[in-house]
Parts: C-alpha cells; sequence; structure tokens
C-alpha cells in the first residue's frame, strides 16, 4: 500500500524522508521516490523499483539534499510497477505530486488535459492530478488554490501532498477517503499518511478530516474545511511506541496487537471507501468485470484465517444472496471439486505463504474457477503474486503467533467483499451506504469492547485451573465461537471446542458438568432466543455459563450465569469483528495466569509454509 512522507525544515530533509518510507515498508508496495527542492531551488526526484533501499542507494550515487520534499512508496494499482510510473508525478514548471488513493474520474480528466496540450509519462491516474493542479494554477496564479480547485473535480479517494519550485516555503495537503497526518515541529513540520513514519521527529500531529485542503509552512499550518472556511484542527500527543516492532509498554506483543485492532481495521479501510462507497477498484484492475459475472465464491483458508471464511459465508449468503462454499484447505487441496460456472476462487492467509493454501490456490487455477482473489497481510507473498485479484489487509507486522488483528483484518476486508458482490447482485446505492457505513463504525466498537479488559482479567481467574471448555454460538457467531476455542488451545493449552449452540444435544451436552465453563457469545440478532433455550440446557445440567451479551438482550447474571455487556448497537454486520475482543482477551489472561509462553506458543509457527 503506498505511504507519503513529507518535511520542511531548516535541515536537510532527506534522511527523514527516507527515515519515513521505510517506517511504512510493511505495508507492501513496488517502488519509492522523492522530489526535493535543492539550494538551488530546483526539484530533483529520484524514484527507484524495489526497496526503498534501492532508493536510498540511488541517493548515495546522485547526492540529494533540501529543507523541503516529498517521497512516497507506491503500490500500483493503476499502472505496472515501473520507475515512470512511481511517485511523485512532475508537472510542467515544477509541480510535483505524491498520492494515495485511487481517481476514478482519470480517464476522463486525462483526455480533457490532452486535448489541452498534456504530454503523459506514466499509466497512472496519479498523473492527471499533478497536470490538473498545473492548469488550473496559471489561471488562478497561486499553488493553494489550484489544489483546492483541482480536487474539487476529483471523483474516488485520495490523500495528496504538493509541492511546486515557484513556492518554496510550503507543502499542499489535501484529503479525501485516504488519510494525512501533520507532523508538528519546532521551526518545522512534516507530513506523513500515517503517524509511525513521523515518530523519530515528532510526537505532536494534527489530523486532517475528509475534504480539508491544508498548507504547511516550517512555522505554520493553514487547513481549509471541504466548505473553503479556515478550521481549527487539534494537535495531538501520540502515545505510539517509536518502534512498532517492539513491544512498547506493552508485556506481550499479542497484548499490544489486540490493542492495535481498532487502527488497524481503520486502516484496511482506508482509500477503500469513501463517500458511502465502496472503491472496487481497490481488488485490482478487473475486480468489477470479475464480480459482476461472479455466480458463486469458494474460499479455502487453514486455522484462523479459515475461521473468517466462515463468518463471510453467511454474510455472502444473506447479503449478496450468492452460494458460498468454505473449506480447509489442507483438505480441498486432496479433492477433486465439481466447480460450479461463474465460481469466483477466495483465499484466506494473514502470511501469503500457508503451504496447504497456496497449493489450494493453484489447483483451483487449473479447475475452472472464474477467477481468484486472495486477502493477504503480506503484499510480496507468494499467494498475492499468484492470485489475479489482491485486497490486502493493512493489520501491519503481527509477531504474536496466536493471530488477533490479522483476524478482524481479515473479516473487514471480507466485508468489503461482501459489500463489492451485493453491489453487482441486488444492492442499491442505499444499502451500499449503509453496509459501508456499519464497517466503518467497527473500529470505534472495537475500541469500546476493549475497555472491558480489567472485567476480562478478572473473570480469566476462574477458568485458569480448568482442563476443557465448551464455547457456542449459532449462525455467524459460531465460526467466532470456533475462533474463541482456538484461541484457548493455542496459548493457555486448555482444552477447548466449539459447537453451534443448537448442536448440544445432539452430543456434547454429556460433557457439562460444574468443570466445563461454558462461553457463549450472544448478539442481539434473529437467533438470540433460540440461544438462551440452547443456554437453558447447559444450566440445567449444572454447566457454568460466560455469556457476552448485547445489552439488550435481556439477560441477567444469576447463579451460575455470568452476563458480561458488550457495547450497545452492534449490528448483525459487524458483530463477527466486535465478538471475537473478549474472547482474545480471555485465552489472552488465561494463558497469562497459567505461565504460557504467550507470544511464542509450544509447537506452533507464525507463517505455516510446509503442508
Ligand atoms: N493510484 C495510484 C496510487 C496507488 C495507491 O494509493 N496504492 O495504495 C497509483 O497507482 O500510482
Amino acid at each position: 500500500m503506498c505511504g507519503i512522507v513529507g518535511a520542511i525544515a531548516d535541515r536537510n530533509i532527506v534522511p527523514i524522508l527516507i527515515e519515513g518510507l521505510r517506517r511504512l515498508e510493511y505495508r507492501g508496495y513496488d517502488s519509492a521516490g522523492v522530489a526535493v527542492l535543492n539550494s538551488s531551488g530546483h526539484l530533483r526526484r529520484l524514484r527507484t523499483v524495489g526497496k526503498v533501499k534501492m532508493l536510498q542507494d540511488a541517493i548515495v550515487e546522485t547526492p540529494t539534499d533540501g529543507q523541503l520534499g516529498i517521497a512516497h512508496t507506491r503500490w500500483a494499482t493503476h499502472g505496472v510497477p515501473s520507475e515512470r510510473n512511481a511517485h511523485p508525478h512532475i508537472s510542467r514548471d515544477g509541480i510535483a505530486i505524491v498520492h494515495n488513493g485511487i481517481i476514478e474520474n482519470h480517464e476522463e480528466l486525462r483526455e480533457e488535459l490532452t486535448s489541452l496540450g498534456y504530454t503523459f509519462t506514466s499509466e497512472t491516474d496519479t498523473e492527471v492530478i499533478a497536470h490538473r493542479i498545473h492548469h488550473h494554477k496559471q489561471k488562478l496564479g497561486d499553488i493553494f488554490r489550484a489544489v483546492r480547485a483541482t480536487v474539487a473535480e476529483l471523483e474516488g479517494a485520495y490523500a495528496l501532498a504538493v509541492v511546486s519550485e515557484d513556492s518554496p516555503d510550503r507543502i499542499i495537503l489535501a484529503r479525501a477517503g485516504c488519510p494525512v497526518v501533520i507532523g508538528v515541529g519546532n521551526n518545522e513540520n512534516f507530513v506523513a499518511s500515517d503517524v509511525s513514519a513521523l515518530l523519530p521527529v515528532t510526537r505532536k500531529f494534527i489530523f486532517l478530516d475528509e475534504g480539508d485542503v491544508a498548507e504547511i509552512r516550517r512555522q505554520d499550518v493553514r487547513v481549509l474545511d471541504a466548505e473553503g472556511n479556515t478550521a481549527h484542527r487539534e494537535v495531538r500527543e501520540s502515545a505510539l511506541s517509536a518502534d512498532a516492532a517492539e513491544k512498547g509498554d506493552y508485556p506481550h506483543f499479542m497484548l499490544k496487537e489486540i490493542f492495535e485492532q481498532p487502527r488497524a481495521v481503520a486502516q484496511t479501510l482506508e482509500e477503500r471507501v469513501a463517500g458511502g462507497k465502496l472503491l472496487e477498484a481497490a481488488f485490482g484492475p478487473l475486480a468489477t468485470e470479475i464480480f459482476r459475472r461472479t455466480e458463486a465464491v469458494q474460499i479455502v483458508a487453514c486455522g484462523t484465517s479459515y475461521h473468517a471464511g466462515a463468518v463471510a459465508k453467511y454474510y455472502i449468503e444473506q447479503i449478496a444472496r450468492l452460494p458460498c462454499w468454505v473449506e480447509i484447505a489442507s483438505e480441498y487441496r486432496y479433492r477433486n471439486p465439481v466447480v460450479p460456472k461463474n465460481t469466483l476462487f477466495v483465499t484466506i492467509s494473514q502470511s501469503g505463504e500457508t503451504a496447504d493454501t497456496l497449493a489450494a490456490l493453484r489447483m483451483a487455477k487449473q479447475s475452472g474457477y472464474l477467477s481468484s482473489l486472495s486477502i493477504c497481510n503480506v503484499p510480496e507473498s507468494s499467494l498475492v503474486r499468484e492470485s489475479e485479484l489482491v485486497l490486502l489487509t493493512r493489520a501491519g507486522p503481527e509477531i504474536g503467533v496466536a493471530s488477533t488483528k490479522a483476524f478482524t483484518t481479515q473479516l473487514t476486508a471480507l466485508g468489503m467483499l461482501v459489500v463489492a458482490l451485493a453491489k453487482h447482485h441486488g444492492a442499491d446505492a442505499e444499502r451500499e451506504r449503509g453496509l459501508v457505513q456499519r464497517l466503518i463504525e467497527i473500529p470505534g466498537l472495537i475500541e469500546k469492547t476493549l475497555h472491558l479488559e480489567p472485567t476480562i482479567k478478572e473473570l480469566a481467574k476462574r477458568f485458569a485451573d480448568k482442563h476443557h471448555a465448551l464455547f457456542l454460538g449459532r449462525g455467524q457467531m459460531h465460526p467466532i465461537a470456533m475462533e474463541g476455542a482456538l484461541k484457548l488451545k493455542e496459548i493457555s493449552y486448555i482444552h477447548a471446542e466449539a459447537y453451534a449452540a443448537g448442536e448440544l444435544k445432539h452430543g456434547p451436552l454429556a460433557l457439562v458438568d460444574a468443570d466445563m465453563p461454558v462461553i457463549t457469545v450472544a448478539p442481539n440478532n434473529d437467533l438470540l432466543e433460540k440461544l438462551k433455550s440452547n443456554l437453558q440446557e447447559v444450566r440445567a445440567r449444572g454447566g457454568e455459563l460466560y455469556v457476552f451479551a448485547d445489552p439488550d438482550s435481556g439477560m441477567q447474571s444469576s447463579d451460575g450465569v455470568t452476563i458480561i455487556t458488550m457495547p450497545k448497537h452492534v449490528s448483525h454486520f459487524q458483530a463477527a469483528a466486535v465478538y471475537s475482543i473478549p474472547l482474545q482477551l480471555l485465552s489472552y489472561h488465561c494463558a497469562i495466569l497459567r505461565g504460557t509462553d504467550v507470544d511464542q506458543p509450544r509447537n506452533l509457527a507464525k507463517s505455516v509454509t510446509v503442508e
């Protein structure tokens, strides 16, 4: 995924730009570039394909320094990864821009600019923005006003940083659908797409709102809102650790990663939803045509990713009204499946190197599927390279072996897939807007749920000496119960099983007694009353019940029944991600009490690259 860094200071800013890009590397990219205003007032641009290290080497070879500049790591959406498509893009008379996002009306704008005599040197959607700014600047005379006139014409999503040779004292920024943050320094200011890029130089940040256009100078920041009024945006202090691969103040990576989920989910949505719409080009240039033709979906994955897929099945069937099947990769790859016409093959993997999933994809490519889509956290992985469509989760590096933020970002990415499929199969713009809004609310709901940690820590004391536990759920919460049981097994080594609550009476009820805690997730959905009956069956056999319940579920704690109240207003489309949080916290605290190695549980590896 693209990253932006910019700086204006009284010192050479090139090392700041490079370090910033390096810190954004985990997001994935294919090329990198800088544009710096040198001491003679000219923009010097360097771009390279590959790692930031290549750009660093190019800078050593062609010494480049200056006190104002912008830099970019590109993850191509329009035009192949190449030097000429890498950002910054330049227009006549020394205007340079870097851009994150997708401009949906770029073809129209390109045609108009071509007729005005502009020459294009790249295949990107971004280059139209550079020329458009130049075009407006000729009439308006000022770079800030030219950027404002340009963004008014853009459809899609963007974060922009713009510099101009004739304005050597400022960087212009704009945001719609993609984040931009201003880093505030002493007699120097910075810009980035993510605070982590700027942590070595400042802890003070101003977050731009949707539609804002801003300019930063050495000693000044000016922001205009979408209506063109001067806007006051608060300066906030970041509590983030300067090193993302450090535990910071957390005792374990797993706990840190649990608490990173609001941000990870929000990042997964960035650039992909804007103005109540899903920008489906984020899945790849062929996405629209493929989703239009999709008549069924086959999902294949392993472990936690399989559980994310199992949740998606419910949503794909209920919301997009398409048949969907989910299977464990190690089983799927040795079957000889019959593939219905126009079936989309979806793989899910954190690392993108999971051997069974990769083998399943390779087999599927010979089996007559419509197309392949991977949902993955590692942009350079084999799964991503070998799939036709890709949607990257942006969880950042996940170091704890037990997956947490990778899971909720997978659910988010699958939520976007559901919206994309629904759009082509009957959902109107109103429905799309509603679903997109539900997705956007998930980070806030997770944040609220994380406040339950002290309660769950206390609760864990009642589990730590148990040998077995049963997790129950119904509908899309059944896979969440499975994920809860997997987490508890993985890190606390307590044997745990998950059942669809309606299955209890067909066998597992025989296990229930006072020593078998039964954990249930109970959002307020149309299966709630059925679930309550199943819980009565447990209680009648002396089982201890722990229920994470919606405030409107009507359930209350009583003898042998502990109700933990979840945040209000969690809708059907949000419940899976939100209700997985307390189960992660519960397994974490059980593991702590049992003294296990939380981040590296015995016998397990993070990326399962063997069969
Ligand atoms: N559309 C631009 C930027 C891509 C991007 O933001 N990726 O995350 C391009 O293709 O260069």
